[in-house]
């Protein structure tokens, strides 16, 4: 499982200041420099709040400084506007920044290009009430869908009755489901495993049931396992000898 021990990973296609890679590791960079710059805010205000509260602390009545009277209102050239107008200047420096470079990650993450150039390997995904169908490009369809490690695989998600969200959380991927639609999207599961797809669209009463399995697996195994679903042709039918996890597919 990739999880959020490994904040801001720099390693394979980091390049500049937009991540690349995985989609996990995309949005743990983005989670990381959000973290970061939260804990940075944090410490900041809270600091300064804690030595204003000590430094104007009320003494016996004596003060190095002149506090304002009540009614007085504050005057434009003053230290502290200086001050006001610092700190606002790098506000706003900070976030217009954070905004540009996480909208530059995202569009990374959602270019269908980039996908396209990297030899993906293409799925359908097609939702129904209450299950997800996987097809193949040699024809094979089945309700697990199996995908080789580190590879770039791009499905084309749609749906035959209502709305449905396809996600898998551990591999970042969400998209929506929409019948006479086709929304693409992307992953690359790092590492072999089982993975669990949810529907992330209320679609009716069977809606918490609406999973189905991403297993990841070897790239060797994969291939040979992908093979024997070519010989058997491109029936589309379920092809149970060739993966025993088939489910039933139909529904009403
Ligand atoms: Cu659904």
């Amino acid at each position: 499982m990739v999880g959020f021990g490994r904040l801001v990973p720099l390693h394979d296609g980091a390049s500049g200041l937009i991540p690349r890679g995985t989609r996990a590791e995309v949005f743990e960079q983005i989670f990381g420099v959000f973290l970061l710059l939260g804990i940075l805010v944090t410490v900041v205000v809270i600091g300064y709040m804690l030595f204003t509260a000590y430094k104007y602390r009320d003494g016996n009545g004596t003060h190095e400084f002149d506090p304002p009277t009540l009614g007085e209102l504050p005057t434009g050239d003053s230290h502290g506007s200086k001050k006001l107008r610092l700190s606002f200047f790098l506000s706003a420096i900070i976030v217009v920044s954070l905004v540009l470079w996480t909208y530059g990650t995202l569009l990374y993450v959602e270019d269908d290009t980039t996908v396209e150039a990297k030899d993906a390997m293409q799925v359908e995904v097609v939702g129904s009430q209450f299950n997800w169908k996987f097809v193949y490009p040699n024809g094979h369809e089945s309700t697990t869908l199996r995908v080789p490690e580190g590879k770039t695989v791009q499905l084309t998600v749609t749906s035959t009755d209502v709305f449905h969200t396809f996600g898998v959380p551990e591999l970042r991927v969400k998209t929506d489901a929409i019948p006479g639609q086709q929304t693409d999207t992307w992953f690359i599961a790092d590492e072999t495993g089982t993975y669990e797809v949810r529907c992330f669209e209320l679609c009716g009463a069977g809606h918490s049931y609406m999973t189905a399995d991403v297993v990841v697996m070897e790239r060797d195994e994969y291939r040979s396992w992908y093979d024997g679903t070519n010989e058997s042709g491109s029936d589309s039918t379920n092809n149970t000898s060739n993966n025993s996890t088939n489910r039933t597919e139909n529904s009403s």
